[in-house]
């Protein structure tokens, strides 16, 4: 397991802090966010720590295609597959990331606007 002892995300894998967990795999995890912005609002992370969506693909190996099906069973699970949901990597600070290691956020209950704010 790649971890940053520091990493917020990382202690949610190690269970060091509790995250209301709805969907795991080996190498992937999915919590609801503390800060609900839909009536379902996921994170979807690899559990190997990767600071960003660009570092994941620069470093895969199938680990970026299972964060994305673990992104759809979510959705599947929450019933938000069909009505559509929103799937948003916010890479870098300037795109509003505030947590350094990779994750969707699953994003759907609700109508969407476009462009995103
Ligand atoms: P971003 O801005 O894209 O880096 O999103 C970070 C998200 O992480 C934000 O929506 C709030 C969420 N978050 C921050 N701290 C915690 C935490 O301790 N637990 C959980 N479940 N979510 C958190």
């Amino acid at each position: 397991m790649v971890s940053e002892a520091d990493c917020l995300f990382c202690r949610i894998v190690a269970k060091e802090i509790p995250a209301e967990i709805v969907y795991e795999t080996d190498r992937t995890l999915a919590f609801r966010d503390v800060n609900p912005q839909a009536p379902t609002h996921a994170l979807v992370i690899p559990k190997d720590h990767y600071p960003n969506a660009a570092a994941l693909a620069a470093a895969d190996h199938g680990l970026a295609d299972e964060v994305l099906r673990t992104a759809h069973a979510v959705a599947e699970q929450e019933g938000v597959a069909d009505s559509g949901y929103r799937l948003v990597f916010n890479t870098g600070p300037g795109a509003g990331q505030t947590v350094f290691h990779v994750h969707g956020h699953v994003l759907g209950g609700r109508g969407l606007t476009w462009p995103p704010g």
